[in-house]
């Protein structure tokens, strides 16, 4: 039984660029504190962050039967389009937390609509790269209650 961890299109830059908007943490930083935190409870964490988004699609199929039991998802700019990747979830069948290191409902308002918000069990947003901890802290709990 084990977490994934999914980071979409540009979040790879994380803590090189837009710190004012998106904090000087790395994606390698998020990576290794979730993943620790997964340790320490006897969970393991597997990550992967893609910038296309069939390569994200194919990951969420393979989800289905690799022993994936929770998804944690920041799909990037793919929130606010991608169609394809709620189908994919939808077949995959893993719950799934939905995370944005920014509030996205404080920014433009193309980033308010979410094409996976519904279909997940919860949304994160605006808590920086904590969030990913707290998405990760609520996949423990389900876990062990599972
Ligand atoms: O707030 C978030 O986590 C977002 O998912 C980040 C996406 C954005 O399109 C969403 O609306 C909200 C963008 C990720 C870009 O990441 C960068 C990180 C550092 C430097 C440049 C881009």
């Amino acid at each position: 039984m084990s977490v994934l961890l999914i980071n979409g299109p540009n979040l790879n830059m994380l803590g090189t660029r837009q710190p004012e908007i998106y904090g000087s943490t790395t994606l390698a930083d998020v990576e290794a504190a979730v993943r620790a935190q997964g340790e320490a409870a006897g969970v393991s964490v597997e990550c992967f962050q893609s910038n296309y988004e069939g390569a994200i699609v194919e990951r969420l199929h393979a989800a289905r039967t690799d022993g994936t039991a929770f998804i944690i998802i920041n799909p990037g700019a793919f929130t606010h389009t991608s169609v394809a990747i709620r189908d994919a979830f939808a077949a995959a069948e893993v719950p799934f937390a939905e995370v944005h290191i920014s509030n996205v409902h404080k920014r433009e308002p193309f980033r308010h609509h979410s094409y996976l918000s519904d279909i997940a069990v919860g949304v994160m947003a605006g808590f920086g790269t904590l969030g990913y901890n707290l998405a990760m802290t609520f996949a423990l709990q389900e876990l062990k209650t599972a």
